[in-house]
């Protein structure tokens, strides 16, 4: 087994310059919750690389484009797949698709009815800013392996989010009705999702309302670039409180 990092290690706090101090990456509570989170990352980044193929078939122009958006989530996976070994974890796969059936559900059924605005909505926006606020958190709390993976893969997953804001940007008008129908149902399928990690999330010492937080502040940012207004990011973001 690789060599662990220490509960000593101190790192300074941003917000008071105090000393905060990382979690024991030893225990059998931190390697516990983390088998479980490490294999959502896992899942989710194995069914991120299968559903932008998929939407290259929806999108024949951008294939190619998808095709290398893909790609970035197969090494993704295999960074997190590295993370969970570094720390002598075994991802817990069943508990991760579980996790994730009833978004990919929606997600294949929009495939299904050739629903490109939904499928964006639900992959590379909720997804993706999912994914930047997990992310974001996690590396202020992460190993030093990890933390390290982590930053690479963050910076990709903007490119992500990129992708749709600017397709739906480009097709509003016409998207606009099935992208805020879309949101209504998958919105809170995230909210759900971030409830049932925050125990888990908590002994790796990340906080429920942080989380939630950087989930809000990528989503918004995301709605206002399409192109929508306050009253509208307003609606839509309230859906989340249903
Ligand atoms: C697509 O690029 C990524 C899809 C993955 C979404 C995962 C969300 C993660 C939720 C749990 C947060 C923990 C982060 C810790 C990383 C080992
Ligand atoms: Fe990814
Ligand atoms: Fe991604």
């Amino acid at each position: 087994m690789s060599p662990l990092a220490s509960s000593e290690v101190a790192v300074l706090d941003g917000v008071n310059g105090s000393l905060a101090t990382l979690p024991d990456f030893t225990t059998d509570e931190y390697k516990d919750a983390y088998s479980r989170i490490n294999a959502i990352v896992i899942e989710g980044e194995k069914e991120a690389y299968d559903n932008y193929i998929s939407l290259g078939t929806l999108v024949p122009d951008n294939a190619a484009e998808l095709k290398k958006l893909a790609v970035m989530e197969m090494k993704h996976m295999r960074g997190f797949t590295a993370c969970g070994k570094n720390l002598g974890v075994t991802a817990d796969m069943p508990f991760a698709k579980k996790f994730f059936s009833k978004l990919h559900g929606n997600f294949q059924k929009a495939l299904a009815e050739e629903k490109l605005t939904t499928c964006l909505l639900i992959q590379a926006i909720l997804i993706e800013a999912f994914a930047i606020s997990a992310y974001n958190v996690y590396i202020r709390v992460a190993d030093p392996f990890a933390k390290k993976i982590t930053e690479g893969v963050v910076k990709d997953e903007y490119l992500h989010l990129n992708y749709g804001q600017e397709w739906l940007k480009s097709n509003l008008e016409g998207c606009k009705q099935e992208l805020i129908q879309a949101n209504k149902e998958n919105l809170p399928l995230i909210k759900s999702m971030l409830d049932e990690v925050a125990k888990d999330a908590e002994v790796m010492q990340m906080d429920r309302e942080e989380l939630m937080e950087e989930f809000m502040i990528a989503y918004q940012d995301t709605l206002v670039e399409i192109g929508l207004d306050n009253r509208e990011i307003a609606r839509m973001a309230l859906a989340a409180v249903v």
